[in-house]
C-alpha cells in the first residue's frame, strides 16, 4: 500500500469537528464541555456513536477512558492515537478534539481503502485532560499509566463540590473494561494536537515536531486573615488575605521574568471572601500554575514561591494552607519516532520545527511506557483556551494526513 496515495477525507473531518463543536457551544462562539458534565457526556456519546458506526471494538474503563480499536491481522500491541474531548469553559474547536477526530478519520480512511492493518489501530479519548473542574489535569491517562491511583481519582472533589466517582456514574461512563496495559498492549502512541502557542503561526511553519512536554506544577493556596472594616481599620492593623494573594500574583510574574525565558507562572483562579467593597478580605483562595522544561529550574521556582508566601503570611499575620493539585516532571518523547515524523513531514514538503510543548497532554502519560510522539499544527496567533482558538482547514488536513502516514508507516 503506497502511503503517498492515501489521504484523509477532509470534508468528513471538518464536519465532525464542527459537529462536536456544537455540543456545549457557547453563545458568541467557542465551547464549554467541562469534564463529566452533561455537555461532556453528550460529546462522548456523539464520538462513541461514530466509533460504533465504524464497527470498532470499544472499551470504556473505570475512569471513563474510551478506546476504540480496528482489529489487525495479528493480535499484536496496537498503534494508538488519541487525545481528549473535554474542554475548558472557554474552549475552542480544536484543543484535544482534533487529535481524537483525526485519529478516527485515520481509521475510517483505512477502512474506506479496505486496508486491514497488520497490528490493531486504536484511537482513544481520555477523561478530564483539562483538569479545570477536577485536578489534576490528564487525570484519565494518569490513571491509565498508574501515575495516579484509580481510587484517588474517583474520590477527587471538583471546584463545584462534585465528586469524580459520582459524576462518572451520573453520565454513565464508569466503565468496566480492564485498563489498557500500556507497556504490554501499546506499541506506540501518537497524539496530533494544535500547538496552542504562537511559534508555528508566527514563523509560518506547517508542522511542529514535538520533542517533549515541559514540567507542570499546580498548587492551591488558602490564606486566612481577619475581616475588618475598610473604613475604620488603620493599614498597619490589617491581616489582609487579599493583599497577600495579590502580592503573590505580582511575585510569580516577576519570578518568571527573573528566570526567563523558560519559566512560566500564572495565578489563574482567585476567590476572596467575603468579597465585599467595604470589608478587608479574611480569606483568599487561589491557584499558582508554574511550568518549566527543566525540572531543577521548576523546583527552584516552587521553592522561591514557598518562601515568599510564608514570609508574607508571617508579616501580615495570615494562616497558610496549601495543596498540590498536579505535579508532572518534564517528559521527552521517543527520539526515533520523533525523527520518523520529521522525515515523513519533510517528504510531504511540509516545513517543520522541533519544539517542546508548553501545554500538558495525554501523550506525556504514555511516554514513559511506550514509544510516544506528538504532531503539532499551528494555532492562529497562538490563541487557545479561548473561544477564538482557530486552525486553518489546510493545516488541519496537513496534520491529519501526517498522522495517517505515520500510522501507515508503522503498520506496513
Ligand atoms: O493545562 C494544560 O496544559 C492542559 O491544557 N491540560
Ligand atoms: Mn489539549
Ligand atoms: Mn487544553
Amino acid at each position: 500500500m503506497s502511503d503517498k496515495t492515501l489521504c484523509i477525507n477532509v470534508a468528513r473531518l471538518q464536519s465532525r469537528l464542527q459537529c462536536l463543536g456544537e455540543v456545549g457551544a457557547l453563545d458568541g462562539g467557542g465551547v464549554s464541555r467541562l469534564a463529566l458534565t452533561d455537555a461532556d457526556k453528550k460529546g462522548r456519546d456523539l464520538v462513541v456513536s461514530w466509533m460504533q458506526d465504524l464497527g470498532l471494538d470499544i472499551s470504556i474503563d473505570a475512569i471513563g477512558n474510551v478506546i476504540a480499536t480496528l482489529k489487525g491481522e495479528q493480535e499484536l500491541p496496537c498503534i494508538m492515537m488519541g487525545s481528549h474531548i473535554d474542554t475548558v469553559s472557554t474552549g475552542g474547536l480544536f484543543d484535544g478534539n482534533l487529535g481524537v477526530l483525526a485519529g478516527l478519520e485515520v481509521i475510517e480512511t483505512l477502512i474506506d481503502n479496505n486496508i486491514t492493518p497488520t497490528t490493531p489501530v486504536s484511537v482513544g479519548f481520555f477523561t478530564n485532560e483539562e483538569g479545570s473542574r477536577f485536578a489534576p489535569d490528564m487525570m484519565g491517562s494518569a490513571v491509565l499509566s498508574q501515575v495516579l491511583s484509580l481510587q484517588t481519582a474517583l474520590q477527587t472533589q471538583g471546584i463545584d463540590g462534585a465528586k469524580v466517582e459520582d459524576e462518572l456514574k451520573r453520565i454513565g461512563y464508569n466503565g468496566s473494561a480492564e485498563f489498557t496495559n500500556i507497556k504490554q498492549d501499546v506499541a506506540c502512541f501518537i497524539e496530533l494536537h494544535v500547538e496552542q502557542g504562537p511559534v508555528l503561526d508566527e514563523q509560518q511553519i506547517d508542522i511542529g515536531v514535538v520533542e517533549g512536554v515541559q514540567g507542570i506544577s499546580w498548587q492551591e493556596f488558602h490564606l486566612t486573615g481577619i475581616s475588618n472594616h475598610a473604613g475604620t481599620t488603620p493599614m498597619q492593623y490589617r491581616q489582609d488575605a487579599g493583599l497577600v494573594a495579590s502580592k503573590v500574583s505580582v511575585f510569580v510574574n516577576e519570578l518568571a521574568s527573573l528566570m526567563a525565558p523558560n519559566q512560566l507562572a500564572t495565578v489563574g483562579a482567585l476567590t476572596l471572601k467575603p468579597n465585599l467593597i467595604n470589608v478587608i478580605p479574611n480569606e483568599a483562595l487561589f491557584t499558582v500554575d508554574l511550568r518549566n522544561p527543566n525540572e531543577s529550574e521548576l523546583q527552584k521556582a516552587e521553592l522561591a514561591l514557598q518562601e515568599f508566601i510564608h514570609e508574607q503570611a508571617k508579616q501580615h499575620g495570615l494562616k497558610v494552607e496549601q495543596k498540590i493539585l498536579a505535579r508532572f516532571q518534564p517528559v521527552h518523547f521517543n527520539p526515533k519516532l520523533v525523527d520518523r515524523i520529521e522525515t515523513l513531514a519533510k517528504q510531504n514538503t511540509f516545513s517543520t520545527k522541533r519544539l517542546f510543548s508548553g501545554a500538558g497532554h495525554d501523550a506525556q502519560m504514555f511516554a514513559p511506557h511506550c514509544p510516544t510522539a506528538m504532531i503539532f499544527v499551528p494555532s492562529y496567533k497562538g490563541i487557545s483556551h479561548n473561544i477564538n482558538e482557530y486552525t486553518h482547514p489546510d493545516q488541519v488536513t496537513n496534520g491529519a494526513n501526517l498522522l495517517l502516514q505515520t500510522v501507515v508507516d508503522f503498520i506496513s
